[in-house]
């Protein structure tokens, strides 16, 4: 029976994946855990939910004793923009925070998983088709982070046999809770502001193609790859994974098919348009496909049309 730890469960992958944890692996196997906990979350009121401050390493350990845990998702950390604007900071949880993970997993022989981004590639790195194994060589705190990460995670399986996994998140598009301070928050914000004012101005520009995803498919790919069996994984650095390269204009287009006189006009924000232009166009999933079938149902189309769905539902 799998006992799971979430950390930043309140965060926009946590609130989507607990709750399918939840569902999938019985509400006492899972506990959420964050530095928040706002009155009303379904996240802490639908099951166990403590508070955690992951740079507190015996705060972890104690959690993980107990409930007698035995995997770690490991999700808190800052996004990009907000990595940006507070750089030491980034660095004392996203690296502080998986280092304490890390060690407790390593300790307790846990099974560990913590999302690595596209974040991790850089100016240098090939930027069409970018493959799994590159040069990364990323100019932003974030991809910094996200890089040594990945880095740390291999050693820790390399050096002690701990089962860490991991995938390169690209824009994750959702609609239970809000992305907190990354480059493509636009990509979310653009479908709320739809229904709501017919119109979005997009701080990224025309024409900067980034690679998204939908929740559900990031969900899947979690679970997915957290079941693979151990032997079917040659790549133990963190797997590209994406289902689409899209830039401002498409959405738009989509978005049109729904609500026609929709309206995209840009204000760019010169910080987060240099982030975007340091990151790749388009990845290469091959490997996750090949080795843990990872294989995303959302093409833009279907995203937005679910989105637009859930959101006016929740009006
Ligand atoms: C961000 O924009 O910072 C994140 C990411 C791609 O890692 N959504």
């Amino acid at each position: 029976m799998k006992k799971i730890l979430i950390t930043g469960a309140l965060g926009q992958i946590g609130t989507a994946l607990t709750a399918r944890m939840r569902e999938k692996y019985g509400t006492e196997n899972v506990l959420a855990t964050d530095i928040h906990k706002p009155e009303g979350s379904t996240v802490v009121e639908n099951g166990l939910f403590e508070y955690l401050d992951v740079t507190n390493y015996t705060a972890i350990e104690e959690l993980v004793e107990k409930y007698k845990i035995d995997t770690i998702i490991h999700l808190a950390a800052l996004l990009s923009a907000v990595a940006e604007a507070k750089p030491q900071l980034a660095w004392e949880l996203n690296m502080g925070g998986l280092m304490n993970a890390l060690e407790v997993a390593r300790i307790h022989n846990l099974k560990f998983f913590t999302p690595s981004s596209i974040g991790a590639f850089g100016p240098q790195t090939p930027k069409d088709q970018t493959p799994q194994v590159t040069l990364q060589r990323p100019t932003t705190m974030y991809g910094v982070t996200k890089v040594s990460g990945e880095l740390l995670c291999d050693y820790y399986y390399h050096k002690f046999n701990v089962d860490t996994r991991s995938v390169r998140f690209p824009g994750l598009i959702s609609y239970e809770a809000l992305p907190g301070g990354g480059t493509t928050d636009y990509a979310v914000d653009i479908y709320y502001k739809a229904l709501e004012q017919n119109a979005y101005t997009s701080f990224i520009d025309r024409g900067t193609y980034m690679d998204m995803m939908y929740m559900p498919d990031a969900v899947e790919a979690i679970i997915r790859l957290m079941e693979a069996p151990v032997n079917q994984l040659i790549n133990r650095n963190a797997f590209n994974v994406s289902a689409m390269s899209v830039c401002p204009e498409d959405f738009e287009k989509a978005i049109q098919k729904h609500i026609p006189d929709f309206k995209l006009s840009f204000e760019v924000d010169p910080v987060r348009q240099s982030i975007a232009e340091s990151w790749p166009n388009s990845i290469d999933t091959t490997c996750a496909r090949k080795e843990w079938n990872f294989s995303p149902k959302y093409t833009l189309e279907r995203m937005t049309a679910d989105m637009l769905e859930k959101l006016n539902k929740k009006k």
